[in-house]
């Protein structure tokens, strides 16, 4: 009879602590493994279908539109950014300056930039941006913001005017003016007449407000020309009330015409029935555009062509 012996040919079997390690030791690699799969599948972003670029780009188009729908002003305009102000959303009377940008660089970001904060990324894997906004006709004013606070302003005939940095539409300055007797006008203006063309049409505007608590005041932006053939002559803007520390957009259309020769063009703001005291910031006078004017919006999210969208918006303050 043979004996076994069981030391030499027997199996001996797992404790359970060596079970456990060993579950967990797997536990770790798989969890491992499985973040370095979802990092590389993350990269590539294989999984995006036309179908799925598009609806991605269409929500960037959209969120766009609604921004610049309701442009007061644009800035920086090139093939691959936008910047552009809108009215106050949050209550400080100051306008919101939101900025738009792709780097040009297919697969980079659309990125969005609120008020000079943090660049955040609208839609990755951008492999085409384009807009039909063109550069806006430039502002003949100069420190039409006044952020050099009173150079090259000064004040209408019987007004005073100081350089003015608590009460702001923007930046952090803006003209104060106030009349001189009780009859008087208070306002500002700025010598125009090299920039002037007879018989061209402008757009004029300017932000203001006024401190007193009073009736609303009746203001105007215009253009006031002498000539030697048509002598004094003003082509003023609508009248708008403004109220306390409230500013608003007072602006027009005019095309000042006259005949012989030029002898003073002034772009002036100013009251209509003897006002106290103004406010004024981000003055314009610029060519004004022909026609109306819309935002036109492409995107293509995704290498696939298929993935291209385009949408547009007609511009409701026409700031170009
Ligand atoms: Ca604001
Ligand atoms: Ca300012």
């Amino acid at each position: 009879m043979k004996r076994f012996n069981h030391r030499q040919t027997g199996r001996r079997g797992y404790t359970l602590i060596e079970l456990i390690t060993a579950l967990l030791a797997a536990s770790v690699l798989i969890a491992g493994l499985s973040s370095t799969i979802f990092i590389a599948v993350k990269a590539s972003d294989t999984s995006l279908t036309p179908a799925a670029a598009a609806i991605k780009g269409n929500i960037a188009v959209t969120n766009l539109l609604a921004d610049i729908e309701f442009a007061e002003s644009f800035g920086e305009v090139s093939a691959n950014s936008i910047t552009f102000s809108v009215p106050d959303r949050d209550g400080d009377s100051i306008s919101e300056t939101i900025r738009y940008s792709w780097s040009g660089t297919p697969g980079g970001s659309l990125t969005r930039q609120y008020n000079g904060g943090t660049v955040a990324k609208v839609v990755h894997d951008v492999y085409a941006f384009q807009h039909n906004l063109v550069s806006p006709f430039p502002n003949l004013l100069s420190n039409a913001d006044m952020e050099a606070g009173t150079t090259d302003w000064e004040a209408i005939p019987d007004a005073t005017m100081l350089g003015e940095t608590t009460v702001v539409h923007s930046g952090t300055s803006s003209l104060y003016c106030y009349r001189n007797t009780a009859n008087d006008e208070s306002g500002v203006r700025q010598d125009v007449k090299a920039q002037i063309v007879n018989g061209t049409q402008y757009k004029i505007g300017a932000w203001l407000t006024k401190w007193s608590a009073s009736s609303p005041y009746g203001v105007k932006v215009q253009l006031h020309v002498v000539s030697s053939g048509g002598g004094d002559q003003v082509f003023s803007s609508d009248v708008f009330n403004i109220d306390k520390l409230d500013f608003k957009w007072v602006t027009g259309t005019v095309t000042p015409t006259w005949s012989g020769s030029l002898l003073s063009a002034y772009w002036e703001v100013c009251g209509v029935s003897s006002i106290q005291e103004l406010y004024v910031d981000d003055a314009l006078m610029r060519i004004n555009p022909p026609t109306d004017q819309n935002a036109n919006i492409s995107l293509q999210v995704g290498s696939d062509p298929g993935s291209w969208i385009e949408s547009g918006v007609l511009l409701r303050n026409s700031p170009l």
